[in-house]
């Protein structure tokens, strides 16, 4: 029954246009009234769905209420999200997948909350996570990678996370080094990557993805309304939540499946396309001092190459960054 109706929905959504009656049928090998009838079930679950004589179904809209089954209905990846929990409130994604991770879960992995009361972004630091109005979700991934590979998997979801909003609006998205998904200067996305390892080779890594979706303006904490922004209100639209989530999920599972097989190479080209201020002049402090420098591009191993102004490169791993006009500091 939830098969046929993964299937009913693949079908829609992959025709342009309208697909008719007969065509369900003979596709699904069921009778046209138990099509009409999955359809109405599809509208209970808020897909709007539009039926016209002769011409046939078309997906009018998509629901925005996460379920598990809005979420996996119409998820055409092979291993990414196949598995997938979805949860009213949890303290954390993270959490949950370590545990996950840890009972033997496989690769691909997903856990999806509608809102999570102790968000975590990285160093212990914070992540507002409001009810309904974002992405809060991480992802359980089993490379076979050494640790040392491993800011690589971040570098590359921030490139999927970029390309899944160029693709769905005309905003342009930049991915400010080494983790933070921009638009139009402000925040709207982070990843935090965390990373079981034993000799020297990593056991199981949990990449959280924290994504602004549709606040508004007037949603956005006090504390952070500077630098924080969302989907919403740079692109002045409501996004679908679940077919936003499909699509990183989607993407997510092209891009990492390239990476596995081709190696960073294509990963580190898309990061410098959407890379912020990449070819730009900002200023760095160290410890041990503060400089000019023009940002590069970034090295196999996570750092951020720049050059100084006598021509000297140098690898920064952490450093304060001070972005300059519209930007602020890492
Ligand atoms: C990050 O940390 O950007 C990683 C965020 C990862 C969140 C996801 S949600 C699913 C999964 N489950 C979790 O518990 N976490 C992951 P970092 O670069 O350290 O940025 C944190 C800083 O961003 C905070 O100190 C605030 O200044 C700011 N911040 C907090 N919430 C924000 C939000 N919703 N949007 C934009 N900025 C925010």
């Amino acid at each position: 029954m939830e098969s046929t109706r993964k299937q009913l929905i693949e079908l829609l959504e992959k025709q342009e246009g309208y697909i008719s009656g007969q065509q369900l049928s003979d596709s699904l090998q069921i009778s046209r009234t138990a099509v009409w009838k999955h359809m109405n079930e599809l509208k209970k679950d808020g897909y709007e769905i539009e039926a016209v004589q002769r011409k046939g179904y078309k997906i009018v809209s998509y629901p925005d209420k996460i379920s598990t089954n809005t979420l996996q209905w119409g998820l055409d990846t092979k291993w990414m999200g196949q598995n997938l929990y979805h949860y009213d409130q949890v303290e954390s994604t993270q959490q949950i997948v370590h545990e996950m991770a840890k009972q033997g879960m496989p690769h691909g992995t997903v856990v999806v909350a509608d809102e999570q009361v102790r968000g975590k972004g990285r160093m212990a630091r914070n992540w507002h996570s409001p009810k309904g109005k974002g992405i809060w979700m991480s992802i359980l991934l089993r490379p076979n990678l050494p640790p040392i590979q491993a800011p690589q998997l971040t570098l590359m979801a921030a490139t999927v996370l970029a390309k899944m909003i160029s693709e769905e609006s005309d905003l342009k998205p930049q991915i400010k080094w080494p983790n933070d998904l921009l638009v139009h200067h402000k925040k709207v996305s982070g990843i935090l990557t965390e990373m079981q390892a034993e000799h020297d080779q990593i056991q199981y890594v949990v990449l959280g993805i924290g994504m602004n979706v549709n606040q508004d303006l007037s949603e956005i904490q006090q504390e952070i309304s500077h630098k924080a922004s969302s989907l919403k209100i740079e692109s002045g639209s409501h996004w679908s939540i679940p077919k936003t989530i499909q699509s990183i999920l989607r993407q997510f599972e092209i891009t990492y499946d390239q990476y596995v097989k081709e190696g960073f190479q294509q990963v580190k080209k898309e990061w410098e396309r959407y890379g912020y201020k990449i070819g730009e002049e900002v200023t760095i402090s160290t410890m041990k001092k503060t400089w000019e420098a023009t940002l590069i591009g970034i090295e196999p191993d996570g750092a951020l190459k720049a050059r100084d102004r006598s021509g000297n490169e140098e690898k920064l791993y952490s450093a304060e960054i001070h972005w300059g006009e519209g930007g602020y500091h890492a």
